[in-house]
């Protein structure tokens, strides 16, 4: 499997900087390394470079930075298309708002290889937002909802050449969701397993399910995972931190599940803020979760284990 890394240094869109700085740790933190250890092929294509902002009115006087993150769109569209010709990519965050882009490339590739896009969202929130739902006005908070088609981002953000079926979108780790996304979650009909699902049934279980359905239908597998996704305890490095994340091995099992069914054609690994971290500890684990995803395990199994 050929991989390419994509560093996208986007920091706009959240509400503290230092996003920017992400991709250079996980680079620091030896992602290249990692994974052509586990015998696959890396090419490095370096840092996507946003397009001119373009002067933009909207009704939402909280909306931040909305002109960068439109045109941070329209570029990392074109790249993720473009990266995803023949070849898995990772892209290196850069704040939550670059999976507008990402996410949009991506299903533009599968529309056009007439498969369906699933997408996996690891993640403490559901960034289920739309222009005109989000009370902060930071922009990380909106990528799923620009990806699924939801209304009022016409005229903003680029129009999308496919989007996700909301009903192909799994969200796992949700334990922070604003009133106005917990109902057009619910009315698009988007999988979400919040943490006190997981208490009950484990990680496993609704992950599995999900992964069934992906390999039925044919599917491509988009993966977005957000440092805020992992329990605050292992995973300091992030402006959003939200107590009762995943621990440690629900994290990696979650990975090596991925790894085992061979579905995943594209990365996100996104609010990593390297201002915030202790001696590099989150960017280390993210790309050990990585190498997880890639391959790396303790022992051989006989079977899949999906
Ligand atoms: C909150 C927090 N829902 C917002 N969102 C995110 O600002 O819209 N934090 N994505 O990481
Ligand atoms: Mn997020
Ligand atoms: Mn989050
Ligand atoms: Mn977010």
């Amino acid at each position: 499997m050929h991989c390419r890394l994509v560093g996208a240094p986007v920091q706009d869109g959240a509400g503290r900087p230092g996003c920017e700085m992400g991709p250079s740790a996980l680079r620091t933190a030896g992602i290249h390394a990692a994974i052509t250890g586990l015998g696959h092929e890396v090419s490095d294509m370096g840092n996507v470079t946003p397009l001119a902002p373009q002067p933009m009115v909207h009704g939402n006087t909280m909306l931040k930075a909305l002109p960068e993150i439109a045109a941070w769109t329209a570029a990392l569209s074109e790249a993720a298309y473009a990266a995803s010709d023949r070849a898995m990519p990772v892209f290196l965050g850069g704040d939550h708002s670059l999976s507008a882009g990402t996410v949009a490339g991506v299903a533009r590739r599968a529309a056009e290889a007439g498969r369906p896009l699933f997408l996996l969202w690891l993640d403490a929130h559901p960034d289920f937002h739309t222009l005109d739902t989000t009370t902060s006005g930071n922009l990380h908070g909106t990528p799923v909802a620009y990806a699924v088609g939801q209304p009022g981002f016409e005229g903003y953000f680029p129009a999308l050449a496919a989007r996700v079926d909301p009903q192909n979108v799994c969200m796992i780790g949700i334990r922070s969701v604003d009133p106005d996304e917990r109902r057009a979650l619910s009315a698009a009909g988007v999988s979400v397993h919040d943490m006190r699902a997981i208490d009950e049934h484990g990680i496993a279980a609704p992950l599995r399910a999900f992964l069934a359905r992906v390999e039925a239908a044919g599917g491509l597998l988009h993966v977005s995972l957000d440092v805020d996704f992992l329990d605050p305890g292992i995973a300091p490095a992030v402006g959003t931190t939200v107590p009762g994340g995943a621990t440690f091995r629900e994290a990696h099992l979650v990975m090596e599940m991925l790894h085992d069914t061979g579905l995943v054609t594209s990365l996100d690994l996104v609010e990593l803020n390297p201002f915030l971290d202790e001696r590099g500890r989150t960017a280390t684990l993210m790309v050990d979760l990585v190498a997880s995803l890639m391959g790396r395990r303790v022992m051989d199994r006989p079977t899949r284990s999906f």
